[in-house]
């Protein structure tokens, strides 16, 4: 699997690539699935669906990876807080934790709930091709916590960034408890037959760099030191979106360091880039463009240029009106210029 020899730095015949949200709804082919799941949750508890949309872009794009079907949001939903997808408004949370009592009553135990996303991945990894590698995934703690305190999205993170500030006991006790549920449940996905396993902290740029170290990254380091002693052949790639700044701080015990777009290649490399194999990192939005995806491909090829150390990606996830020939374009596109 060249996507796996990539993670730990082996030659391969090109750089691999794979996309954030590669499943989704630019594709017309998951917007068919979907409908035929019912709601969006019901698509991720569905074992053959969520196994036919994680390879719809393996078929369409001919990417190195897939990456399971699913949400980071179904941990909280195990841990006992029920979760709606409203059309048009994403995830909603109808109980919120804002008291050391509601941490307390949360679920213990929350991974041994989630067969139906181990069954999805022993089925995803069925059918996938044996030169195609299998990604498992979870939200960091700190980017469950927001949507656990706030209920949903949020542009400030007021009421997170409240409890950091007034009742930090309350925040770090939330952050342990699901640290202790993402270590077995990353765990599961493993034993269940993924190939690596990405940590997703999506709101990483909420925080000040010392409170970010504190309570984040502390957790993301924790919960891939415990995989890494346990699985060393399985690639952890952690992703924290927007800390730019903060890059000379960070340090642990994982292989991949995913880069996202607001972050200069450059700087990646040169502060990261001899300890961790580097991911990323194309504005996602330059692929409204076709001449703008390729300069964008081309800066980013020469600093990373064709050697062992990267795995080309989007710096985020694909966005729901992005055309499809475009995301076909770029991977055959990285395959073509990288190829040794
Ligand atoms: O069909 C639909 O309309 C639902 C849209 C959708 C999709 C396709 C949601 C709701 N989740 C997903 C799948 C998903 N989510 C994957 C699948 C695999 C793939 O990449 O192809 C993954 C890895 C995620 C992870 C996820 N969910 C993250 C972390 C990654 C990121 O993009 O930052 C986050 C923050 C979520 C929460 C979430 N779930 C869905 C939405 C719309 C959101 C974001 C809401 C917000 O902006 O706060």
């Amino acid at each position: 699997m060249i996507f796996i020899d990539a993670c730990f730095r082996k030659p391969t015949p090109y750089t691999p690539i794979w996309l954030m949200r590669q499943a989704g709804r630019y594709l017309a082919e998951y917007k068919q699935t979907r409908a035929k799941a019912g709601g969006f949750l019901d698509l991720c508890q569905n074992v053959s669906l969520a196994t036919e949309v994680t390879l719809q872009p393996i078929e369409i794009l001919d990417v190195d990876a897939a990456i399971l079907f699913s949400d980071i949001l179904v941990v909280p939903l195990e841990m006992g807080l029920p979760l709606e997808f409203l059309a048009g408004e994403g995830p909603h949370f109808r109980r919120t934790i804002s008291t050391m009592s509601d941490v307390v009553t949360l679920k213990k135990g929350a991974h041994k709930h989630l067969d139906y996303v181990y069954d999805a991945v022993s089925s995803i990894r069925a059918k996938l091709p044996k030169d195609k590698a299998l990604i498992g995934f979870s939200g960091s703690p700190w980017t469950l916590a927001t949507y656990m305190i706030e209920g949903c999205g949020s542009k400030t993170y007021a009421k997170s960034k409240a409890m950091l500030y007034k009742e930090p006991r309350i925040l770090t006790s939330l952050l342990e408890v699901l640290t202790e549920e993402l270590k077995h449940y990353l765990e599961g996905q493993i034993r269940a037959g993924a190939n690596a396993v990405q940590i997703f902290d999506s709101w990483a740029n909420a925080l000040e760099c010392e409170a970010y170290i504190k309570f984040s990254w502390h957790y993301m380091k924790e919960i891939a030191s415990y995989l890494k002693r346990k699985y060393p052949h399985i690639p952890v790639l952690l992703f924290p979106k927007g800390i730019a700044g903060y890059l000379d701080k960070i340090n642990g015990d994982f292989d991949v360091f995913g880069v996202d777009w607001s972050t200069p290649m450059e700087l990646a490399k040169q502060t990261l880039g001899r300890k961790y194999v580097l991911q990323g990192n194309l504005e996602p939005s330059r692929l409204y463009d076709l001449d703008s995806m390729q300069r964008g491909v081309d800066e980013i090829l020469s600093v990373m240029g064709k050697q062992a150390g990267h795995i080309f990606n989007l710096g985020h996830g694909m966005l729901p009106d992005l055309p499809r020939e475009n995301a076909i374009a770029l991977v055959q596109m990285v395959k073509d210029k990288t190829r040794r």
